[in-house]
């Protein structure tokens, strides 16, 4: 065996984000950067001698390069054994339940999620630990800290593997089996949810439905599993070939970025039902006919109806949501009797409540929706899980909607993004913001009394850990609120993140454009933050 030791420098910048390490291609591609960090989630694992590692990404840009180093490293540290997904594609999701399925000793996924790819485009590496979560906080900080002291990586002299068919191959000691990407995950989906009833969805003839896979990696997903196993027309699926680049666009299922679906199912003669996913395939976009479902709302419903649903008809334990995600889940967990959890943003925290079988399904506002099948959020699980609901109860997804603002009231619902401002003046926004804390509370705003202005601050309720500074909310006494936090997954400059909620009971007001049912709030959010003058940009990048 060719065992090479390679003697490196520290990187100052490797301190992982909301989801992974996240910098663009080049940086990435700068001599020991990518290898220095592998090394170093190596060196904080405990014993990786022997261990399985489950390997794969979305697709883009430098995925297969890196891939083999990954490999050539692993074999070089004693793994025993790396499941790599054929040509290098493992969606996220279906990375957490390889993991688990397979008893790994964790998960390295390369992917940057929504962030657009090519050469220019960025590029990330994602580590999940046992469970097939994302890693805690504990975790990541033990890999910053490791990267910034590291002096050496060891690699494999050996030639490239064949990644573009099923096989299993040595390189050393290593064991490299090269998997389908797609079977264990599909059969999972089948063990949740009705096939038989969604098929006779899909093949009735009276309901049509659009898939976008952005030219990421849910392709070969959606296509096997909608078209094949459910007998969805062929093309029901578009954009379904991954693609380096993601042709161009960015892989983001929202209202801006997915606007080849929005314009289709905002026409004239538009599907029943429609639906994208990003990058990684994690996320997920679900549209009606001419009907947006804000992310939040989706959560809310899919607790509320998840008796219909096979895997979740024994009810659920608890529910989680992420700070800035609507309160329209909290009104379905009290009418259910089961707790709710408020956790900080991104998917590593919903972990232990996972774990710990106090939360069955978990959400973001910012389009991911899960359940304890994985420990990732999952895109065409909640597809899938809306189309169980659909099948089950025979309305359209506007109609469906409409119902639960009638039982629950609704919670108007927003999030501006000020993409790629200016660092300095977006932290100083946040100072500036903050400084006015202490007098908000008890204060009138316009119409709106301050209850509480803090910084939220998370301590988990099963291992006690404390995670601060997670996101500036100013909350009033009708249950409003106004959140700003700063984006951890962007990489150039810095991502404002502005999120609005109201409630409203009354049904005769549910029709309402979001945009004019917040005003008031975004005013006052314009008038605390001073958002324009900080930011120098006269209106949001994104509106959700
Ligand atoms: C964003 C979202 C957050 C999500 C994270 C990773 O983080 O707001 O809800 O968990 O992306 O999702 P931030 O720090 O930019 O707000 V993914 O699909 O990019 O792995
Ligand atoms: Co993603």
């Amino acid at each position: 065996m060719n065992l090479r030791t390679i003697s490196t420098q520290p990187f100052t910048d490797q301190k992982p984000g909301t989801s992974g390490l996240r910098k663009s291609v080049p940086t990435f591609q700068q001599p020991h950067y990518l290898e220095n960090f592998i090394q170093s989630i190596f060196d904080s694992l405990e014993n990786c001698e022997g261990a399985t590692l489950v390997l794969g990404g979305d697709g883009r840009y430098f995925n297969r390069p890196a891939i083999q180093t990954i490999l050539k490293m692993a074999a070089a540290n004693g793994f025993g054994r790396v499941l790599v997904g054929q040509e290098g594609i493992l969606s996220t999701p279906a990375a957490s339940c390889i993991i688990r399925e397979n008893q790994a000793i964790g998960g390295i996924i390369l992917s940057a999620s929504h962030n657009p790819g090519g050469p220019e485009g960025d590029f990330g590496v994602k580590f999940n630990t046992s469970n097939g979560g994302p890693a805690p906080e504990k975790v990541t900080e033990a890999i910053y800290e490791r990267s910034k002291t590291i002096d050496r990586y060891t690699i494999l002299e050996a030639g490239d593997v064949n990644l573009d068919r099923a096989a299993s191959f040595k390189l050393g000691t290593l064991s490299v089996e090269v998997i389908d990407p797609v079977d264990s995950y599909s059969t999972l989906m089948e063990s949740l949810f009705d096939f038989e009833k969604i098929r006779n969805l899909l093949t009735s003839g009276k309901f049509r439905l659009c898939m976008d896979s952005m030219h990421a990696v849910t392709g070969p997903y959606a296509r096997k599993i909608l078209e094949g196993i459910l007998g969805a027309p062929e093309g029901t699926v578009m954009n379904g070939e991954p693609l380096e680049d993601f042709g161009g666009g960015h892989p983001d299922p929202n209202l801006v970025y997915a606007h080849d679906l929005v314009e289709i199912l905002f026409s004239k003669d538009a599907p029943d039902f429609g639906a994208a996913s990003d990058g990684d395939g994690d996320r997920n976009m679900v549209l009606g006919n001419n009907f947006f479902v804000n992310p939040s709302d989706s959560l809310a419903v899919l607790t509320a109806n998840a008796a219909l649903v096979p895997g979740y008809s024994q009810g659920l334990s608890g529910v989680a949501r992420s700070m800035p995600t609507s309160q329209a889940v909290d009104r379905v967990a009290k009418k259910l009797g089961i707790d709710c959890y408020e956790t900080p943003t991104g998917w590593k925290f919903f972990g232990n409540l996972l774990d710990a079988d106090k939360a069955t399904l978990c959400g973001e506002e910012s389009f991911g929706t899960g359940s304890n099948h994985v420990r990732e959020k999952d895109g065409l699980w909640a597809i899938l899980f809306w189309l169980n609901i659909l099948a089950a109860r025979d309305q359209s997804v506007e109609e469906i909607v409409r119902h639960h603002w009638q039982a629950y009231g609704r919670n108007f619902y927003s999030r501006h993004d000020y993409e790629a401002v200016d660092k300095q003046r977006a932290t100083d926004l946040m100072k500036h913001l903050q400084a006015q804390f202490s007098q908000l509370e008890g204060q009138k705003v316009g119409t709106y009394e301050v209850e509480y202005a803090d910084d939220f601050s998370y301590t988990d309720p099963v291992d006690g850990s404390v995670s601060e500074n997670q996101g500036l909310r100013i909350g009033f006494t009708d249950g409003s609120r106004i959140i700003f936090r700063l984006s951890g997954t962007g990489t150039q400059g810095a991502t404002l993140r502005l999120y609005i909620e109201s409630y409203e009971p009354d049904a005769s007001k549910h029709d309402v454009d979001p945009q004019v049912a917040l005003a008031p709030l975004i005013d006052i959010a314009e008038q605390l933050a001073q958002i324009r003058q900080f930011t120098e940009r006269d209106e949001p990048t994104v509106i959700t």
